[in-house]
């Protein structure tokens, strides 16, 4: 797979989605979200990937939007064009998907971080929502992601003055699930990743979907919506198998077709 703005890797049953626009910081133009959904549309289109990976370089996840490119919008091309519903496109991806982030996530790269299911955050990472500091308010979930992941006193505090919270306030406040030594950090999310393709694929992709439930619904529906879920499972393949290699004590083998 060849792409302008990103570079794609497939370990085994993981597939990894590096964006790489290193002389902007990995600034997030048009053509990078484009490369990106179709990324995401091959690796979750191919049966044989369970689990996806989103990183950057080591300086930058994503310094945010592309500010030279977005400059001189106007009002018509950001309501027009398809600017908004095609960001989107990272947080309708079905498969679980670890965003890896090392140096900064500012503004649309905090926003991408936060669409994936969770972020694994370098030693050296850095996030912020600066937007405000350029004239305007995030735009692709900031203050709706945020507020949901740290509560709404650091998220107004983030979003009000721009400044950026390093990795320990991070995962302190929930943003992040854990801390890895910078030069470890691909490494480790790979190993995570090929843990969770090696689950079975369907009851993963209902597990995420369940999990997200829990943003979008009441209580008591969300635990309907988990118990019908959970029940359905029940004709899968893989949920004969799990139990079956638990009870004779060997490792399940999930995803046979
Ligand atoms: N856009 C374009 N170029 C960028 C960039 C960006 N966001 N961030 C960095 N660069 C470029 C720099 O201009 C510089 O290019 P040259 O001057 O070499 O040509 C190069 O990357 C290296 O950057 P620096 O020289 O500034 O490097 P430093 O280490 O000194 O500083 C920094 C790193 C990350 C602190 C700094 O670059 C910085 O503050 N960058 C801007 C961060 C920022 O404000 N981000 C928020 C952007 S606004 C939407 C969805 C989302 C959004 C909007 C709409 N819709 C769906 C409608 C999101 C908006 C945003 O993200």
């Amino acid at each position: 797979m060849e792409f302008e703005t990103v570079q794609v890797e497939t370990h085994g049953r993981v597939g990894l989605i590096r964006l790489h626009r290193p002389q902007a910081l990995n600034a997030i133009s048009v053509q990078l979200i484009k490369d990106l959904s179709a990324a995401l549309d091959a690796l979750e289109a191919d049966r044989t990937i369970g689990c996806l990976i989103l990183t950057g370089s080591e300086r930058a996840f994503a310094a945010g939007a592309d500010i030279k490119e977005m400059q001189n919008f106007t009002y018509p091309d950001t309501y027009l064009d398809d600017f908004i519903t095609s960001w989107e496109r990272l947080s309708r991806t079905r498969k679980p998907i670890i965003a890896a982030v090392s140096g900064v996530a500012l503004g649309g790269g905090c926003e991408l971080a936060m669409m994936c299911d969770f972020i694994l955050a370098a030693d050296t990472a850095r996030f912020g929502q600066p937007e405000i500091r350029l004239g305007v308010m995030p735009g692709s979930g900031g203050t709706q992601r945020l507020t949901r992941f740290v509560g709404k006193s650091k998220a107004m505090e983030m979003c009000l003055t721009g400044r950026m919270m390093d990795a320990v306030e991070a995962e302190r406040c929930g943003l992040v699930s854990r801390i890895i030594p910078a030069a470890d950090l691909v490494e480790e999310a790979l190993k995570v990743a090929a843990n969770i393709a090696a689950m079975s694929l369907p009851v993963a992709m209902m597990t995420k979907e369940s999990v997200n439930r829990a943003y979008e619904t009441s209580l008591a529906e969300g635990i309907r919506f988990e118990r019908r879920v959970f029940q359905s499972q029940f004709a899968l393949a893989d949920q004969k198998e799990g139990m079956a290699a638990f009870i004779a004590k060997r490792p399940a083998e999930f995803n046979k077709e």
